[in-house]
């Protein structure tokens, strides 16, 4: 197997993040139904109210959502989406750290980033015509997320014969894409998507497989934050008391090679984070910025 080399940093917009320890993404869901906190920030003053809340408590990077993605959602149009969006990211931008936008949709992309957004999440991994030509034709830092089939119906029946290749084969031929339009290794972030038409096993096998994955040069977001995985190990039903879950899934994640971790309890994984790296060192597979 061959390990390339790990970017040194994320660049996205006008930002250059060092990736020599893990970076936080900051979760602002406005939407009335995302799975742990549907409806909380659907009124964009307490949306923006929690941006500056989770920029205070340390998050890198904000994300902000107006689809919620949860197994069995229904998709949101794109008049709909633009609506919950843009009011709360034409005033997160202004927080200091750049603003990711978690879309699938084209046309919000080339909007959002616009309005200043710095970066895109996209679950389907510019899976949407012409989404590959607007990143392309940006500056902007890019997620790609792997998902099997899509949220309505992804958790019926998910099926691989060996998940870990599938997933990083997939990412890598969705990130040679953007190569071969000209955007650099270091504004590509690559994610194995977990609970995105994945078992509990494959979820745990794309852990264990992190290395492999972040083996192919580009930094790795993992999103395991509250999902309902966690609840079925813990028997904790509801969401929002996943938060030790949330942390030990974290910290797992970024040992087995993440650069980033997208949360939705930032204070809380931030102190986990900075403690473990105090007394474990990290750990060299994370350390791996320096192969
Ligand atoms: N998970 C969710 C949404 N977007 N993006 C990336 N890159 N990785 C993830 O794991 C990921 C994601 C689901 O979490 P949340 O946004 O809190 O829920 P909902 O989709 O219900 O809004």
């Amino acid at each position: 197997m061959t390990v390339a080399v790990k970017p040194d940093a994320f660049r996205c917009g006008r930002f250059t993040l060092p990736l020599h320890r893990p970076l936080i993404m900051g979760v602002v869901n406005v939407t009335p139904d995302s799975f742990s906190d549907g409806g909380d920030f659907l009124d964009p003053g307490r949306a923006v109210a929690h941006a500056q809340r989770l920029v205070a408590e340390g998050a890198d990077i904000l994300d902000i959502g107006g689809e919620s993605s949860r197994p069995g959602s229904a998709p949101v149009s794109l008049r709909e989406e633009r609506r919950r969006v843009l009011p709360v990211l034409k005033q997160a931008v202004e927080l200091g750290v750049p603003v990711s936008v978690d879309t699938t949709k084209p046309e919000l992309m080339r909007e959002v980033l616009d309005s200043g957004a710095a970066m895109i999440n996209d679950i389907s991994a510019l899976g949407s015509a012409g989404a590959v030509d607007v990143i392309a034709a940006s500056d902007a830092g890019i997620c790609l997320m792997h998902m099997q089939g899509d949220p309505a119906k992804m958790q019926l029946a998910p099926t691989y014969e060996d998940v870990v290749a599938e997933v990083s084969g997939f990412l890598c031929e969705r990130a040679r894409s953007l190569l071969d339009k000209g955007v650099s290794t270091e504004r590509i972030l690559i994610d194995p998507g977990f609970g995105f038409g994945k078992t509990d096993q494959h979820n745990l096998e794309l852990l264990e497989g992190l290395p492999l994955i972040a083996s192919h040069g580009f930094a790795v977001l993992a999103g395991l934050s509250r999902k309902s995985q966690l609840g079925r190990i813990t028997g904790r039903e509801r969401a929002r008391s996943r938060l030790g879950a949330s942390i030990a899934a974290a910290l797992a994640a970024v040992r087995n090679g993440a650069s980033i971790v997208r949360v939705h309890d930032v204070a809380e994984t931030r102190d986990a984070l900075l403690v473990w790296q105090a007394m474990c060192g990290g750990d060299k597979r994370n350390g791996a910025n320096s192969n």
